[in-house]
């Protein structure tokens, strides 16, 4: 089958000698007729000016980033530095995931639930189809056919996003397996979800192209019922490399509960103890807590090692035998770049020596690249993200707060042999995480499931700076899926209650920790040094999940005993240790208001299993209150 290409008339004759497209547009002969279809649909209604079906090699690769140097979308870094590798510097308009901009359209809005924005479908189709006519002319509409998780993984799921970005292409290759090999599997009966991307900006009446085309209207939309993508008008990160929070998020975690399984906002971790004893860790914690840093963790402790299986997204399926495997369905780390230096996580930077897309850092004199954190002497001078002179007295940041990496997972020096084993790791440990300076003690293992459902639910942090609220208040981000989830939270909340029961009924179900790196001492302090430290507090948790660690009770589960965590050497002050753990009753009977007036915001969709638990650790604290 031949795709015909279409053409609108107006559209100028330079923009037809598009980046090297393929002489012919006909699709691959393995491609699927209803990928075919669909791809002919999207190319009628975008009227791009060539449709290039993306092979995932990397000669492809090469031509498009030399086609994006030549246009100025990429920076060339200098190869002795930096092989293989460019900077991207996107519209000062277009530098996040917008929130705001993001829709679930499920056909009822109750299906939506509190936290998302909802969109009636029949309102979204047409504003979509209008944005979307004509919207790829003078471009190339590229097809990149991608599986998320390992080739062929019982626990894999595969996707095909059409993009008018070459970047989007580039950035596709290195976070998801992408190419021929993916559309080879999609076959007449396989399920495949299809994703439309296009930065909104056609080429029309001699428009000339601009670095980082983007659209001030955009609209990041998901529709769960019919498992389609549409985003419109932004080519940075989650929302327009649609694998990522888009499908193996929000679109997942719809097709996990229809399918019996868990698409969670989580990093994997493969520790090893001393005794040679193998576990394995996923862990939800909400922005600016450091998950890549613990993803990549080098343990202080001797005789421990840590293993890095992923660093954002984890999909968890219950095996024959009842237990609960986890993949990670990514292939590269879109990481945050400023605060990742050498002594932060010198894991990531060993990773970053090449092969790697940088996007929004600042660029040396010499080539390479340079950000916030990565090094204690600042340069002297830099060409900052938005292509200005800049020098430390500039009284601004030389990278955006927001720049990001993107690079191979395989190239991370502490990735585990097991990361892309297609049965995926059986998980021993679940942890949530948050940043909070109050009330959150170190680290507690949960009652049980139930337990560790209400923990999940109330994974908060505090605010930090003025502007983004009330300093101290809680931003709520249950189980890190707030932005992520592409149903009701109350019901996710369900789903999760019901896979405990399940995992308990035919196996084991994984043991629930909440963990807290970030409290702080009367004087605004940090308690806990972190980072490379957190080791001893995992060591604690696998010594539980291994039989060998004792906990002592209470009103918020069980804490390590008096020397059940190992702090020799640490330089932890007795009165900062018993800081990390205090539980104060009258600031969380305070704080379970709080959580109660959350969970009312659900309504009758909030599971009675949470409003125990919360009725249960209320009585806990007024009995510590009273003794
Ligand atoms: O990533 C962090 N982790 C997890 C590491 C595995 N960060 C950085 C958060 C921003 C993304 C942390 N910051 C951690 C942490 O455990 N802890 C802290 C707070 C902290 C910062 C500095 C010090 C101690 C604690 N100490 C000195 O600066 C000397
Ligand atoms: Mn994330």
């Amino acid at each position: 089958m031949t795709l015909t290409p279409t053409r609108s008339s107006s559209a100028p004759a330079k923009a037809l000698a598009a980046p090297h497209p393929r002489e012919d547009n006909s699709p691959p002969a393995s491609a699927d007729a209803r990928v075919v279809a669909w791809v002919e649909s999207i190319a009628a209604l975008t009227k791009p000016d060539s449709v290039v079906w993306c092979d995932g090699s990397a000669g492809e690769y090469d031509r498009l980033t030399r086609a994006m140097v030549d246009s100025g979308t990429l920076i060339r870094l200098n190869p002795e530095h930096r092989p293989y590798s460019f900077l991207a510097r996107s519209d000062p308009s277009d530098v996040a995931r917008v929130e705001a901009r993001t829709f679930i359209c499920s056909e009822h809005e109750d299906d939506a639930g509190p936290t998302n924005n909802w969109r009636d479908p029949a309102e979204m189709r047409p504003v979509l189809a209008k944005l979307f006519d004509g919207s790829m002319r003078g471009r190339t509409m590229y097809v990149i056919p991608f599986s998320m998780g390992p080739l062929g993984s019982p626990l894999a799921k595969l996707g095909v996003q059409v993009t008018d970005s070459p970047y989007v292409v580039a950035s596709m290759g290195i976070m998801t397996r992408m190419g021929t090999a993916a559309l080879e599997l999609i076959t007449a009966d396989t399920e495949w979800v299809p994703a439309v991307h296009s930065v909104g900006a056609p080429l029309v009446d001699g428009a000339v192209d601009v670095p980082w085309p983007c659209n001030e209207t955009k609209y990041i939309s998901h529709f769960p019922e019919t498992r389609e993508i549409w985003s419109f008008g932004s080519a940075y990160g989650g929302n327009a490399l649609l694998a990522k929070k888009s499908f193996a998020l929000r679109i997942a975690s719809v097709i996990a509960r229809d399918e019996g399984w868990l698409a969670e906002h989580m990093l994997i971790l493969k520790v090893t103890n001393p005794r040679g004893r193998v576990f394995h860790v996923a862990a939800a914690f909400p922005s600016a807590c450091g998950k890549t840093n613990l993803a990549m963790l080098t343990p202080s402790i001797p005789g421990w090692t840590v293993e890095t299986i992923g660093d954002d997204i984890a999909w968890l399926k219950p095996d024959a035998d009842g237990r609960l495997r986890a993949i990670n369905p990514e292939a590269g780390f879109f990481g945050v770049a400023p605060g990742t230096g050498p002594s932060t996580n010198a894991t990531a930077v060993d990773t970053l020596w090449g092969n790697a897309i940088f996007t929004n850092v600042a660029l040396r004199d010499d080539g390479d690249v340079w950000w916030e954190g990565l090094t204690d002497k600042i340069p002297e001078h830099l060409v900052d993200w938005q292509g200005n002179d800049w020098t430390a007295s500039s009284g601004s940041l030389a990278a955006h707060p927001n720049s990001r990496f993107t690079v191979a997972a395989a190239q991370c020096p502490s990735i585990s042999s097991d990361w892309d084993d297609p049965h995926g790791v059986v998980i021993d440990a679940i942890i949530f995480g948050g940043r909070r300076a109050s009330n959150v003690p170190l680290v507690v293992e949960a009652r049980d499931w139930e337990h560790g459902v209400y923990i999940g639910a109330t994974v908060s942090s505090e605010r930090t700076a003025a502007a983004e609220g009330t300093v101290g208040e809680l931003r709520r981000d249950p189980f890190a899926m707030m932005p992520f989830c592409g149903y009701n939270m109350a019901d996710y909340w369900s789903h999760w209650l019901e896979m405990g029961a399940k995992l308990r009924a035919t196996g084991t179900a994984p043991r629930i920790f909440q963990v807290n790196w970030f409290r702080k001492s009367n004087d605004g302090s940090f308690l806990w040094p972190g980072f490379a430290e957190n080791s001893r507090v995992l060591a604690w948790i696998l010594d539980r999940v291994d039989g060998r660690a004792a906990g002592a009770d209470t009103p918020l589960g069980w804490k390590p005993v008096a020397d059940g965590i190992d702090t020799e050497g640490l330089g932890v002050t007795a009165s900062q240790w018993e800081q990390l753990f205090a539980v104060d009753p009258e600031a969380w009977l305070a704080e379970l208001e709080s959580t109660e007036e959350f969970f009312a915001g659900f309504g009758d969709r909030l599971p009675e299993a949470l409003t125990a638990q919360l009725a249960d650790i209320r009585r806990r604290l007024k009995l510590a209150r009273e003794n």
